[in-house]
């Protein structure tokens, strides 16, 4: 495992893997290096089938991500911001791709690029004092990093609108109850409860894991029909792992099954 980036310290809970960005002077904002870090983080857990599942947080005490550096956006001319939004998204695409669970550890401020990185992971763990927001309209600019989108499946056109077009900034209890975020625990302890939740999942079925996944974040953009049609299709071929052995002769046997990922 290479744990040696400029931006991120990277190691590893058991069969977890906690990547946590690593520039608290400026509350962990996004430069291009953070983006191309990140990337190339996640794509050697793609790679890596020891790695169960992983979790995003920030360094210190304050933020997870305070949006995408405003110092190194500040001159970008047109194609520059659409080159830096594009790696962006390649990054939110990679994480969907991965066949393990991505949890964000929201450990404080999740504002504009750092709300979207949030929205990128499969869910996201709030510390109370967590405070979220696409504040981008305050500089004069839109979340260019999956923002509006997956925000507004995630919460819903009317909340999303709000959000985006007001730039306010909400509390761990108003992200719950819009359901952007799925659980709020004591600050100092987001990290080790999406931990714990990654690892309860890092001892499923892994074929069975990634199948839910793929067929939830690509049904979502789907009608119903064909989102129904993918769910069976997917259902059907887990029949064809030894997982799917394995995990009901274990059930009716009554002892824990031991699953291979084949
Ligand atoms: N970019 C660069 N520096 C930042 C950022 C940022 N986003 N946020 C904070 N900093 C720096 C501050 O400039 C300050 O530096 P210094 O100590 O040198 O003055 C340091 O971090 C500490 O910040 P504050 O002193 O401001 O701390 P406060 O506790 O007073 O305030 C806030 C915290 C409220 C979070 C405040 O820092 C703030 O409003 N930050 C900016 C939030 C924001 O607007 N984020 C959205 C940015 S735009 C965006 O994300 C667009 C994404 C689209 C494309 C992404 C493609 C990948």
């Amino acid at each position: 495992m290479q744990s040696n980036f400029e931006t991120l310290l990277v190691e590893d809970r058991g069969q977890v893997r906690l990547v946590t960005i690593n520039r608290p002077k400026v509350l962990n904002a996004l430069n291009p290096q953070v983006i191309a870090d990140l990337t190339a983080a996640f794509t050697q857990i793609a790679e890596d089938r020891s790695v169960g599942g992983a979790v995003i947080t920030g360094a210190g005490e304050k933020s997870f991500i305070a949006g995408a550096d405003i110092a190194a956006m500040a001159e970008m001319a047109p194609e520059q911001a659409k080159h830096f939004a594009q790696k962006g998204h390649a990054f939110g695409e990679l994480l969907a791709n991965l066949r393990v669970p991505v949890i964000a550890a929201v450990n404080g401020f999740a504002l504009g690029g750092g709300c979207e990185v949030a929205l990128a992971c499969d869910f996201i763990y709030a510390s109370e004092k967590a405070k979220f927001g696409q504040p981008e309209v305050n500089l004069g600019v839109i979340p260019g990093f999956g923002g509006t989108q997956r925000l507004l499946r995630r919460v819903g056109l009317a909340q999303a609108l709000e959000l985006c077009l007001s730039g306010a900034i909400i509390r761990a209890d108003e992200a719950l109850r819009i359901g952007l975020c799925n659980r709020v625990v004591p600050h100092g302890e987001v990290v080790e409860a999406a931990v714990k939740t990654a690892t309860v999942i890092a001892g499923k079925g892994p074929l069975a894991v990634a199948s839910a996944k793929r067929v939830l974040h690509r049904g979502a953009d789907l009608a119903l029909g064909p989102a129904n049609e993918l769910e069976i299709d997917a259902f059907a071929q887990l029949f064809a792992s030894q997982d799917q052995r394995e995990g009901m002769a274990a059930f009716l046997a009554k002892r824990p099954a031991a699953f291979k990922g084949e």
